[in-house]
């Protein structure tokens, strides 16, 4: 079934505001449908109080729509089991849990850590963290000029590797990598997999026990839900089996004043009170794409991509970076216009009221590998059209003369 844009933009009170508003930034953060709002709110108006603390009617109905919540996102990732779902606040933090418990905890010093070359910085700095500590090493898996993972060095690369960490789908590139075969070959050399899936779980079907993974984590912010709210999968008996990442109250079961007793998986590794109402917000966002379908927004971001590599390519100065085959990538594209500078060119995208992202993304790595300092990047979601795309490339024209490009 084919999804109807314009419907859907009917649920984003941000476009009943402006509805010419060209949001082309969702790779950043996606716009909030009033039914994640409202659930939001909601739970503030009629259920708020602390969870797993009280006996009081209002706290356990506060607990029921959290765990609640942590069912949903279970499902929707194919887990298991509902205890191997972590809330965290993003794919930061839970890639920084990960790193810190396996890399400190668990791997021995000067132990070897795998990663990507188009890693975001949020599956690179961590690791380095725990390497400066624990003396590891970490190499990188390169990829081509064309942005797929050169996979022809992988095996010597990851001979005695411990940890084996990967995004799913590239910020920058696009690219979508096999990552069902990335865990089969950490797991063939002994390593564990983790997943980077930020641009992933928001828009395609991601099954945890399809996929293989070890760990896997995502941010709410970037799938209609809220800020603050994210996610870190992980396999029961490796979670049942790590040191907590942060002490407090709620992770654990016995406090003595010369040792503690943790709480069981997952509450081991939620310290402090939590993002209830964020938990709450990240369900409603789970039950909104469920009913579009994912493998619909799949079909509908790969049609939007399609198109805005044709128009774009159409363009005589652009520079596109990414697989070519709309396929191969998820819904973004990053690319150059001339010497035009990113920040200039998002400038005045935004004059015209298109949203981009200018800069980095957080992933100088992949930039210094593609020779550049920074790029311009299209991001799109269940809520753009074909007109957008359209419109983009009618100002994309206008910015080629204003710049005066050759
Ligand atoms: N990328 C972007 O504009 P957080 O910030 O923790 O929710 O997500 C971090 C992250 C991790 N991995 C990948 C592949 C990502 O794309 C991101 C976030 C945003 O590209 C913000 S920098």
């Amino acid at each position: 079934m084919s999804l109807n844009p314009k419907l859907i933009r009917k649920d984003f009170p941000i476009f009943q505001k402006n509805d010419n508003l060209i949001y082309f930034d969702s790779a950043a953060t996606s716009q909030k449908p009033i039914q994640v709002i409202e659930a939001v709110a909601d739970f503030y108006r009629k259920f708020n109080a602390n969870v797993h603390r009280g006996v009081y009617r209002l706290s356990v109905e506060a607990t029921e729509a959290y765990e609640g919540s942590r069912r949903k996102v279970a499902q929707f990732i194919n887990a298991a089991n509902s205890r191997e779902v972590v809330f965290v606040r993003n794919t930061t933090e839970a890639l920084n849990l990960v790193a810190h418990s396996i890399g400190i905890n668990q791997m021995k010093k000067g132990g070897k850590i795998v990663l990507t070359m188009m890693e975001h910085h949020s599956n690179i700095v961590p690791w380095q963290l725990v390497s400066k500590i624990m003396n590891h090493r970490i190499e990188y898996i390169p990829f081509d000029g064309e942005g797929y993972l050169d996979l022809s060095v992988a095996d010597k690369i990851l001979r005695d590797a411990d940890v084996f960490s990967f995004v799913h789908a590239s910020n920058v590139l696009g690219t979508v990598n096999d990552v069902k075969l990335l865990c089969r070959m950490a797991h063939d050399h002994g390593a564990l997999a983790v997943v980077d899936a930020a641009q992933s779980v928001p828009h395609m079907p991601v099954d945890v026990r399809d996929i293989g993974c070890d760990f896997l984590a995502f941010s709410g912010h970037k799938m209609l839900g809220p800020t603050g709210i994210g996610v870190l999968y992980g396999r029961y008996e490796l979670l049942d089996g790590m040191e907590p990442f942060m002490g407090g109250g709620e992770m654990i079961k016995e406090v003595h004043l010369d040792r503690s007793v943790w709480n069981d998986v997952p509450w081991k590794f939620e310290a402090g009170t939590p993002n209830i109402a964020g938990a709450v917000g990240l369900g409603a966002a789970v039950d909104y794409l469920r009913g579009l379908g994912m493998e619909n927004v799949r079909t509908h971001e790969h049609m939007l991509t399609a198109k805005a590599l044709e128009l774009l390519a159409e363009l005589k100065h652009v520079k596109i970076y990414g697989p070519e085959n709309p396929k191969h990538r998820c819904g973004l594209v990053a690319f150059n216009l001339g010497d035009i500078h990113p920040h200039d060119l998002a400038t005045y995208l935004d004059n015209h009221g298109i949203c981009v992202r200018a800069g980095h993304h957080c992933a100088m790595p992949i930039h210094t590998r593609l020779g550049l300092s920074a790029s311009t990047r299209a991001s799109f979601f269940v809520y753009n059209t074909v007109e957008e795309l359209e419109i983009f490339q009618e100002v994309l024209k206008k910015a080629v003369k204003f710049f005066k490009l050759a």
